[in-house]
């Protein structure tokens, strides 16, 4: 028994303890003690973020029992546990997480201002931690979150990055990037494990040799080491006791000075090696669906999926297992291709230091790793030149060759004499520069490969990975994403939460399905005024922040009309911007026309490197500086760009908007989960048939759903005859007179070079066709304007969209992933304090 040793096992801890009580008055004095002894502060000394720092320790304390419980589970032989790799977790801030996941708002918040401080001054303190560039990063957030929340064992693994994405400004209408320096003032809700320390090894070469044993063996002679430290951030779940690990990694130099090299007398070499070693965890690269091929990139994937394996390897073995059960223990999902260098280097890791049979390592490694892809954008797939890929990873390079040399031999079986099928199907690309294809890997060492919506899996099946769905059409499934409803819904928008809650109850947290409730309410006249009412408060507080952030001045009472995602040609931001010039031109040839006051609320940032995405800002900024102040607009018409944005803006964004644009090109975006945020919280869709907006339509119903645009095989159909965007401007009067305007300088003060080569490409390529859907898009968009007119229906419309996303929440999807591809079941976790209090 591990407690017989437990110093504390005769000093137990219990529920009324000041690092655990819940009453007030235990809040108010651990808070007072915090300051004091941990951050070293009187109150009157004390800055916003010594107090932060102080409630965020308190609150960590709460749930450190169930935490420690919830690890003690892992160890467990036979605790099956869902380890999730991912280059980006982009989390958002804890501290308001973890108080809704603990229930314990109500009594922080009295403790918070019993202390003469302000609640909400202390949460928007925290620096969030931007670990992830947009979708993918967010979505395995939520995905830890309903892990947790459905008492599922779960490791996520990932990247300590120094700095995640960067800041994001705008100056004279341009994006800046500033360093994002989240860990300066301190993170509270990390804990780093020294003891767990691996180390990893990079480049130089292999050699062979015989073991004493008489086996032929390989050894990988590095030419650097890096030591890999976790630190553990805890994920809490809502209202259960199971709080699992995020376990992310930082580098270091293996010693902090080169000895050997020290006492040569190269002091400055042996720190540049240091430096070097550092450099791997230091910053988040900040291209979304877009490779850069670095070799620095190459070295970062390798390097966390290598700690990880090792760590998983040490539990599997701690829990008193051996390693020919690995799969049993771990189901091991890859998120995207980032990761999936673990396929060759699990094998290494079973093989050349555990001694195992390759026919052995291949059946655990390829009965441990799932795969799910996120994009269907060629300029996504990653492939590194093999000549980079041995470099760095020489023994890996073999590993590969070996397993490609076996799996080729079992396509010439299935496929005899169609040299096509091999060449497609093999891991190594020998058009050209030769290439490991990243995909091709992650498809083979593993048992599952999933979509992230019902038209991508489709799409992944019928074109990337056709070859490998001919080969192994059992590995495919769907799994269509889902977000979480308790930062999506219960902190972002605690005010509808509220409504909603006192007329079904708070089931629904857990069970998003029961919104279906609400429908009764759809057709009730007081319900539909309350809830106007909570959607105008949200406006009214952001109109407030759009004004303190950029100085516009916006209408709350006009329609919030939002666009906020990561910029790519293929989100079509210009579509959008085509859309406010159409309006604009209206209003300039009639002054006195009637329509829709609306806000157009633009956020996104662009990747540093991506000239096209960042000239959309600037486009985007240019007609809003004109049509804002347009005297003949009258303010009808307001154009934002709201800097920054992030997880925070979002959890303020969402619950204000009342159009929500999702307007890709069909076949392009693989699911979208903003658009889930977005119904949940009762905006309507205006959207094409693409991603997930099919699956949300398909839910909310047609009627309450605005679609337009060209649907996925008649784009396919289009670019093959031939697509010249030219007809399109050529033949629509109004699409040439906004062109036309724009390339005349009219929002470029009087510069017609400025927005050249957004035009160019919109007239002579337009590669996502937003000149073909533009005519569709305007006409809906006119739809809207009629529709908005009806505040009753639109309200009406509202409701039903909120009750019938049910099926978005990411606890819907993790259920499947658990069913369907992982074959893992809740474990309910035991903390003796708290199960003592309920007996
Ligand atoms: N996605 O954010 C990224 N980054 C990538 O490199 C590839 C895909 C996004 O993943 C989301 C989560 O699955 C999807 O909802 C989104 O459509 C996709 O663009």
């Amino acid at each position: 028994d591990p407690l017989a040793n437990d110093p504390l096992a005769n000093c137990p801890i219990t529920i009324e303890d000041d690092r655990t009580g819940l009453s007030v008055e235990t809040l108010r004095r651990a808070l007072a003690d915090h300051l004091y002894y941990i951050q070293g502060k009187l109150p009157e000394h004390a800055s916003k973020n010594d107090f932060y720092l102080a409630l965020a320790f308190v609150v960590r304390d709460r749930l450190m029992p169930r935490w420690l419980y919830s690890k003690k589970n892992y160890l467990q032989p036979d605790t099956r546990i869902v380890s999730y790799l991912s280059a980006e977790f982009l989390l958002g801030p804890h501290l308001e997480n973890n108080l809704i996941n603990l229930d314990i708002q109500d009594e922080v918040r009295q403790a918070v201002q019993e202390s003469n401080l302000d609640y909400q001054v202390l949460i928007d303190q925290e620096e969030e931690p931007g670990l992830g560039n947009g979708g993918l990063g967010r979505l395995a957030a939520c995905y830890m979150d309903s892990l947790s929340s459905l008492e599922i064992p779960a490791l996520g693994y990932g990247i300590r990055y120094e700095f995640g994405i960067f800041d994001q400004d705008i100056r004279d209408g341009w994006q800046v990037e500033m360093t994002d320096k989240w860990l300066q003032f301190g993170n509270p809700w990390e804990i780093a494990r020294p003891s767990f320390a691996v180390t990893v090894k990079l480049g130089g070469h292999t050699e062979p040799y015989v073991d004493n044993q008489g086996q032929y063996k390989v050894r990988w002679v590095p030419a650097q080491i890096v030591k890999g430290i976790p630190y553990d951030t805890p994920i809490t779940g809502y209202k259960v006791n199971t709080v699992n690990t995020l376990r992310l990694w930082k580098s270091e130099a293996p010693e902090s000075f080169d000895f050997q090299v020290f006492n040569v007398g190269d002091y400055y070499g042996a720190v540049d090696q240091k430096i070097v070693s550092e450099n791997i965890s230091k910053v988040l690269y900040p291209n979304d669906e877009q490779v850069q091929g670095k070799e620095l990139r190459l070295m970062q994937q390798f390097f966390f999926v290598s700690c990880a394996l090792q760590d998983m390897i040490r539990i599997h073995l701690t829990s008193g297992r051996r390693l020919n059960t690995f799969h049993e223990k771990f189901a091991v999902q890859l998120n995207d291709t980032h990761p999936a260098i673990g396929v060759a280097e699990l094998m290494r890791l079973l093989i050349d230091e555990h001694d195992m049979a390759w026919d052995t390592a291949w059946d655990v490694t390829s009965r441990s790793f799932a795969f799910t892809n996120h994009t269907l954008l060629p300029e996504a797939l990653e492939k590194w030149s093999v000549d980079l890929f041995g470099r760095i990873l020489p023994r890996h390079l073999e590993i590969i060759y070996e397993i490609n040399r076996r799996f080729l031999d079992q396509v010439r079986v299935k496929f005899m004499g169609d040299e096509g099928h091999l060449e497609r199907l093999s891991l190594i690309d020998e058009s050209g520069h030769r290439s490991v294809r990243m995909a091709n890997l992650a498809c083979v060492g593993s048992y599952s490969i999933n979509g992230v919506a019902a038209l991508h899996t489709e799409l992944v099946k019928s074109t990337i990975l056709k070859d490998f769905y001919e080969l192994s059409p059992e590995k495919f499934n769907n799994k269509t994403n889902g977000v979480t409803p308790r930062r999506w819904m219960v902190q972002a928008n605690p005010r509808l939460t509220n409504l909603i809650s006192s007329k079904i109850g708070d089931n629904w947290i857990k069970h998003l399905h029961e919104l279906k409730g609400l429908e009764q309410y759809a057709d009730d006249p007081g319900f539909r005024h309350e809830w106007r009412q909570i959607k105008l408060s949200i406006k009214r507080d952001l109109a407030e922040h759009i004004q303190r952030r950029t100085g516009i001045t916006v209408n709350p009472e006009s329609m919030f009309d939002v666009l906020v995602k990561r910029i790519h040609e293929y989100k079509r931001q210009h579509l959008k911007v085509l859309h406010i010039i159409t309006l604009y031109n209206r209003i300039k040839a009639n002054p006195d026309i009637d329509l829709t006051p609306r806000t157009f609320i633009f956020g996104g940032k662009a990747a540093p490197g991506y000239a096209m995405a960042k000239l959309m800002i600037k486009f985007v900024t240019s007609v809003g500086d004109v049509v804002n102040n347009d005297p003949d607009v009258r303010d009808r018409l307001k154009v934002v760009f709201l800097p920054d944005y992030n997880v925070t803006f979002g959890q303020r964004v969402y619950p204000a908007a009342e159009l929500s644009e999702q307007i890709s090109t069909a076949g392009k975006e693989a699911s979208g989960t903003g658009n889930m945020k977005f119904s949940m919280n009762g905006a309507l869709t205006i959207g094409t048939l693409d991603g997930a907006n099919i699956e949300i339509r398909e839910e909310v119903g047609a009627e309450n759903f605005f679609l337009f645009g060209l649907k996925t095989p008649e784009v396919q159909e289009l670019k093959a005859n031939g697509y010249n965007p030219w007809d399109y401007y050529d033949s629509n009067e109004t699409l040439k007179a906004v062109l036309d305007l724009v390339a005349h300088g009219h929002f470029s003060h009087g510069d017609p070079e400025l927005f050249r080569p957004l035009l160019d490409n919109l007239l002579h390529h337009d590669p996502f066709v937003v000149l073909a859907d533009y005519q569709a898009y305007i006409d809906c968009q006119d739809q809207v304007d009629q529709a908005y007119r009806d505040q009753d229906n639109w309200t009406r419309m509202s409701i039903l969209n909120a009750a019938r996303t049910g099926k978005f929440s990411s606890d819907r999807s993790i259920s499947e992933y658990c069913e369907d591809i992982w074959k893992v079941k809740p474990l309910p976790v035991t903390v003796p304090i708290y199960d003592q209090a309920q007996a």
